[in-house]
């Protein structure tokens, strides 16, 4: 017999082992608008804001996806509660979430996505849409002038699909009918991603009229902000796996790592939950804990995905488990970290031996291929900005041309064994077609490294970068992943280099302040 669906109506049965909400759901007004209903935004939006509600109610989340009903569509016959699974080795708790008051989708009706975001009750419009969702030329942040979307929605400034668009089109009708604007709190993987997120949407509104950009310019907030916590896609053994426990079906669950971590620039000029009291850190400058982030977490993830998919090891914890592999972690993250300048307090060294503990997770399956999806947009600000300090510096950047190498072959579409990879990727037809038009390593890298879209020009025109590429490169083609780690590893550089971690410890002795294992939403 096939279990009851999950709703306000089958709450009661749930075992009292799982946690709900202990809120009145019927007093919830939505203060926030949410662009982008994905898994990570109902892992740690969600999980920061819930245990907040009781005492105000006024902060529930109204969804919006952009793309596809199917959320809206799993989460509307379940009055929009879903269920968290935070896994490690150690087991899974699960809780019920009730922050979400409603979703929409855009593509069905723009239209009502406006009216609802220029309702005076959403006084924050937050967006985790992943890095292509802002349609910026990655290289430099810039909005994508050309971009099919973006051009449609030029044409179209009421029936908005984009992320600039719908912003756009919400805060002129609050300008409109008097309506102080909201602010704009950016939840994604772009360094100064409220800035960024600014600058995209100034851009934008400057081609309908620059006149609501100078509104906008001096009205709206853009705090930047870090967010952090590894939510791989939910998969049907999950959604089993919950409904066995739970005894209901579920078709919304979230899966991800008890850690997570927040920190918020203090910039909300219409106010906001007090995420403070849920484990986020309010600062004044986000940038270093994003650099941070960017360059040590998602640059390693990025390194462990094309390694990965060439070596054939589809998970990141598998990959993690091969010593060469974690072993090149280790160094690249030794790389990256002398690019970081951060505040006094903040312990690199743990944070690290944090990082290779959360890839570890036995109970996650996050794909290396997923993290693979996107490369165009999530190196350059992961791989290439760092490497660019490290050359501009005038030091070499080994590990960071190995992981562009390792890109450029996974682009080649097979691993190590022959075996088919599949690129997902919005820049794929023109880099797969450069792909198969190259006919040596040097020409794929001379290729791809002249979409300057894409490789920073100053990086593309490096030569010690270029050499360093072009020799990981041939290494990956004819020896593959497994024995060039080996023999990048074994370099005399690294032998010397083992005993020096401590090097790297700044002044203090914690993670910072406000990152935590477990805590957030789980009481
Ligand atoms: C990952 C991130 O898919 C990816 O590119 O690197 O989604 C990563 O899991 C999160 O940023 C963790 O906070």
């Amino acid at each position: 017999m096939s279990a009851p669906r999950l709703s306000s109506h089958t709450l009661a049965s749930l075992p009292h082992t799982i946690a709900q909400p202990d809120f009145d759901r019927d007093r919830l007004t939505a203060g926030i608008g949410h662009l982008g209903l994905g898994a990570f935004a109902r892992a740690h939006l969600a999980a920061y804001t819930e245990p907040l509600l009781g005492d105000d109610p006024d902060w529930g989340i109204c969804g919006v996806s952009l793309r596809s009903p199917a959320v809206r569509d799993a989460l509307a016959p379940q009055d929009y509660l879903y269920i968290k699974a935070e896994r490690d080795g150690a087991g899974e708790k699960l809780r019920v979430m009730g922050a979400l008051t409603d979703a929409l989708v855009a593509p069905g009706d723009p239209a009502a996505v406006i009216a609802r975001f220029a309702q005076p009750s959403i006084r924050i419009a937050t967006i985790s849409v992943s890095e292509k969702g802002y349609h910026r030329r990655a290289a430099d942040g810039a909005l994508d002038e050309d971009d099919a979307a973006i051009r449609a929605d030029l044409a179209q400034p009421e029936r908005p699909l984009t992320v600039p668009g719908i912003i756009v089109a919400a805060l002129r009708a609050r300008r409109t009918a008097g309506i102080p604007p909201f602010t704009v709190l950016c939840c994604d993987n772009l360094p100064d991603n409220g800035a960024s997120t600014r600058g995209i949407v100034l851009r934008f509104a400057e081609m309908l009229s620059p006149e609501l950009a100078r509104f906008i310019a001096d009205n709206v907030a853009f705090p930047n902000s870090m967010v952090d916590r590894i939510v791989p896609a939910t998969t049907d053994d999950d959604r089993q796996r919950i409904t066995a426990a739970a005894g209901v079906s579920d078709a919304a669950s979230v899966v991800c790592e008890p850690f997570s971590q927040w920190v918020i620039e203090d910039h909300f000029p219409l106010g906001r939950p007090t995420w403070e009291s849920t484990g986020a850190t309010m600062v004044a400058d986000v940038k270093p804990y994003e650099i941070m982030k960017l360059r040590l977490l998602n640059g390693s993830h990025s390194a462990i995905a094309y390694l990965g998919q060439l070596a054939g090891l589809p998970t990141v914890a598998d990959a993690i488990a091969e010593p060469e592999l974690a072993l090149f972690v280790s160094h690249l993250m030794t790389e990256a970290a002398a690019t970081l300048r951060m505040p006094a307090g903040v312990d690199l060294a743990g944070y690290r031996a944090a990082l290779i503990e959360r890839f570890r997770n036995p109970a996650l399956r996050h794909r290396t291929a997923q993290i693979a999806m996107d490369g165009s947009q999530k190196l350059p600000m992961r791989i290439f900005a760092p490497a660019l300090d490290l050359i501009a510096g005038g030091r070499p950047a080994p590990c960071m041309a190995l992981v562009t190498a390792a890109w450029l072959r996974f682009l080649q579409q097979r691993d190590d064994n022959g075996s088919p990879l599949t690129v997902d990727d919005p820049n794929k037809d023109k880099l797969l077609q450069a792909a198969r038009n190259a006919d040596t390593p040097r020409s794929l890298i001379r290729q791809i490294f002249a979409f300057s879209d894409v490789v920073p020009t100053a990086l593309a025109a490096s030569e010690v970068f270029e050499s360093q590429v072009l020799g990981a490169l041939t290494s990956l083609s004819t020896s593959g992943a497994r024995a060039t780690l080996q023999k990048f590893n074994h370099r005399e550089e690294y032998r010397e280099k083992h005993n020096e971690t401590a090097a790297h410890r700044l002044p203090a002795d914690r993670i910072p302040a406000g990152s935590r294992a477990g805590s957030a939403g789980a009481r």
